[in-house]
C-alpha cells in the first residue's frame, strides 16, 4: 500500500467516524460546515458494494467529484450493547432489512424453529428479496454485499473465466486487475501450520478427511478477513468477531470491508461524497444528454421523507445484480430510456449454489467452536463429468453437532429473465424450481459419493420441508446485464451513452467460485476505461 492510499484511507475512515457521530446521512467533502448540498455531480454511482466502491475510488482519484447514492445505511455507530453489528446467534432489529421475523438461510435445527428470531422494523444490514423459486440474500449499507459476505475472495480459473467471457482479454485480467482487485481488497490466507491445529477449524478438517477418503481434493481459500486478528481472537488478546459468531449479520472487527478498503479511499480523495439511506428509483435523460436519478430517501421506519433528483453526466450503476437491472429495466419499459438493449433482464443466474448438510458418525466430532469464515474448499472444478466447487461452511451453534455444511457452486448452464412489472414497479424474476435442480444433481453427485465412502448421511432437518439440499436461496446473483450484450465489452450500456455497469450484474449468471474478486476485477477494467473516457472528452 503506498503512503498515499493509506493517507486517503485514513482521511476517509476519518470521514466516515464523523458521519457517524453526527448521525448524518450525508459523508464525505459535504460533511464539512458550511458545504453547500449540491444535486449534480459529473459522477454518480448507484450502489456502495464492490462495483459502486471501484467507480467511486477510481473517479475520486481521477478529481472527478463523485455523488454514490447508498439504500442502506451507514454501519459505523455502536448500539446500547456497545456493537455495531449483532451476531447470527443473537439477531435482533440491524439484523435484516425492514423484517418483523429474521429470516436466515437455515431454516430449522432438528426441525426445530430455533433459528429465526423476532425482530423490530429496521434498515438491517442483510436481506432476503424473494421471487418466486429463488429468493436472493443481499447487504444493505455503506460497503453491500461486503458488510454480511464470508469474506472468500476466490479467482476463478481462467478457462472457466474465458468460457463466460469470452470478450474479455483474460490475459490483462489475469495479469493485472485480478492482482489489483486481490491487493486492493486486502486478501491474504490462513497460517496452514495454525490451520491444523486450532480447535476453530476442526469442523474444516474432519470435512477434508471426508472429502480425501472419497477421493477428492481440497484446496485453501483465501479471504478478506484479518487472520493476524484471528489468531488474537483466539489467544483471547482481541474482541471475538469471526470466533464470536459473527457473519451474515456483520463483522464487528477483523473483517476488511469495503468501508475499511475502497469506500475509505474514495472518501479520502476529498471527491466523493455518500449519500445514504438514499433509494434510486428512476433514471432519465435530458435533451442536453445528462442524466437525472430520482432517489427517496428513507428514515430509519422506511418511511420516505424526501424525493430527490440528482443530475450527472455519467452515470455508473453499482445496485447489484438485483438493483441494477431492476433500474435500468425499469427505465426501458417505463420510457424513459427507451433505447436500451432487449437484452437488460436476460441472462441471470444464482452461480449454481446449493446448500446441503451431512450427519457426522459419533466420534467424528466438528466441535462446539468454529470460526465462521470458510478457509477451505473441495476443489473438483476440472472434473469435465462434474465440475463442482464446494465450500466447507461453518454451523457455529456453540455446541457440539456432528454437522458438516456446505455452500456448493456448481456449474449451471440454466439462466432465468427479469420482466418489468408495471403495477408492482418492480422486476419480477423468472426462475423455475426445475432450472435449479440442475445444480442440485450436480452437487448430489458429489456428496452421494462423500457420503458412500464415509457411510454417512444427508440432514433433513435444516432446510424446512425435510430437504437434503437447500436450491431455492443464492448467495451470489450474478446477471441482467451482461458484458458484451446489454453493455459493450466495457460495461457501456448500449443505448444510453455515458451510463456504465460496474456490479454483478455484468457476469453472466455463473463464474464457478464465490464472485466477488470478479467482480472488483471487472470494475477495475470497466472504470480504467471510464476514467479514460472522461479524460478524453
Ligand atoms: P452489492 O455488493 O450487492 O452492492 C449493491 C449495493 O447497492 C448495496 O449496498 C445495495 O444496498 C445498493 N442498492 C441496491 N439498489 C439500490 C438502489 N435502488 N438505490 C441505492 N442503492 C441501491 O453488489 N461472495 C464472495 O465472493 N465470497 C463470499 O464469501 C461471499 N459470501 C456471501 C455471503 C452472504 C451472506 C451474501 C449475501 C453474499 C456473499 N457473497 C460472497 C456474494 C457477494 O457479497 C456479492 O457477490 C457482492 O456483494 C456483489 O457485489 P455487487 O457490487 O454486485
Amino acid at each position: 500500500m503506498t503512503a498515499e492510499l493509506t493517507r486517503r484511507h485514513l482521511l476517509g475512515l476519518g470521514a466516515l467516524q464523523t458521519a457517524a457521530a453526527l448521525g448524518l446521512t450525508r459523508i464525505g467533502r459535504a460533511t464539512a460546515a458550511g458545504a453547500a448540498r449540491s444535486d449534480h455531480s459529473p459522477a454518480l454511482v448507484i450502489g456502495s458494494g464492490y462495483g459502486g466502491a471501484v467507480a467511486a475510488l477510481r473517479l475520486g482519484e481521477a478529481g472527478i467529484r463523485t455523488t454514490v447514492l447508498e439504500m442502506g445505511a451507514l454501519w459505523k455507530n455502536p448500539g446500547p450493547d456497545g456493537r455495531v453489528f449483532c451476531s447470527t446467534g443473537a439477531p435482533d432489529h440491524r439484523s435484516m432489512w425492514f423484517r418483523t421475523r429474521t429470516e436466515a438461510p437455515l431454516a430449522t435445527f432438528l426441525w426445530l424453529d430455533v433459528v429465526n428470531k423476532d425482530i423490530g422494523l429496521y434498515p438491517g444490514v442483510l436481506d432476503r428479496v424473494r421471487f418466486t423459486g429463488m429468493s436472493v440474500y443481499v447487504g444493505r449499507g455503506v460497503g453491500g454485499g461486503s458488510l454480511v459476505n464470508g469474506g472468500m475472495a476466490v479467482t476463478p480459473h481462467r478457462g472457466y473465466f474465458t468460457e463466460m467471457l469470452p470478450g474479455v482479454d483474460a490475459a490483462e485480467m489475469y495479469g493485472t486487475y485480478f492482482p489489483r482487485a486481490r491487493a486492493m481488497l486486502g486478501v491474504n490466507t490462513v497460517d496452514p501450520a495454525w490451520f491444523e491445529t486450532t480447535e476453530w477449524y476442526r469442523y474444516s478438517r474432519v470435512a477434508r478427511k471426508h472429502a480425501v477418503n472419497a477421493g477428492l481434493r481440497t484446496t485453501f481459500v483465501p479471504n478478506v478477513y484479518d487472520f493476524g486478528y484471528m489468531r488474537r481472537e483466539a489467544e483471547g488478546s482481541a474482541v471475538r468477531s469471526a470466533l464470536g459468531g459473527e457473519v451474515i449479520y456483520g463483522n464487528n472487527h477483523g473483517k476488511r470491508s469495503l468501508d475499511r478498503t475502497y469506500l475509505a479511499a474514495a472518501l479520502g480523495t476529498g471527491n466523493v461524497t455518500i449519500e445514504t439511506l438514499h433509494r434510486a428509483r428512476a433514471v432519465r435523460r435530458e435533451p442536453d444528454g445528462r442524466y437525472v436519478v430520482t432517489a427517496d430517501r428513507i428514515d430509519l421506519g422506511g418511511k420516505v421523507v424526501e424525493t430527490r433528483e440528482f443530475g450527472c453526466d455519467r452515470l455508473f450503476l453499482g445496485a447489484g445484480s438485483l438493483g441494477t437491472t431492476e433500474l435500468l429495466l425499469r427505465a426501458r419499459e417505463t420510457g424513459a430510456l427507451p433505447g436500451l438493449s432487449p437484452h437488460i433482464g436476460t441472462g441471470w443466474g444464482p452461480n449454481g449454489n446449493v446448500m446441503t448438510g451431512r450427519a457426522h458418525h459419533l466420534w467424528d466430532t466438528v466441535g462446539a467452536h468454529q470460526s465462521t469464515m470458510p478457509v477451505l474448499g473441495i476443489d473438483d472444478r476440472d472434473n469435465p463429468d462434474n465440475p463442482v466447487f464446494a465450500e466447507i461452511a461453518p454451523l457455529p451453534t456453540g455446541l457440539e453437532h456432528w454437522v458438516s455444511l456446505y455452500l456448493a457452486i456448481t456449474r449451471n448452464p440454466e439462466r432465468g429473465t427479469f420482466t418489468y412489472d408495471p403495477v408492482t414497479d418492480a422486476a419480477r424474476l423468472h426462475w423455475s424450481r426445475a432450472q435449479s435442480q440442475v445444480s442440485v444433481a450436480s452437487a448430489r453427485k458429489l456428496f452421494d459419493r462423500i457420503n458412500a465412502r464415509n457411510a454417512t448421511v444427508y440432514r433433513y432437518d435444516l432446510f424446512g420441508g425435510n430437504r437434503p439440499f437447500a436450491d431455492d436461496f443464492t448467495y451470489h446473483p450474478l446477471g441482467g446485464c451482461v458484458l458484451g450484450r446489454a453493455t459493450d465489452d466495457h460495461g457501456r450500456v448500449r443505448g444510453a451513452p455515458g451510463v456504465y455497469v460496474t456490479d454483478g450484474a455484468l457476469v453472466p449468471g455463473s463464474i464457478g467460485v464465490n464472485p466477488f474478486v470478479t467482480i472488483t476485477a471487472l470494475a477495475e477494467r470497466t472504470m480504467d476505461r471510464a476514467v479514460a473516457d472522461a479524460q478524453a472528452r
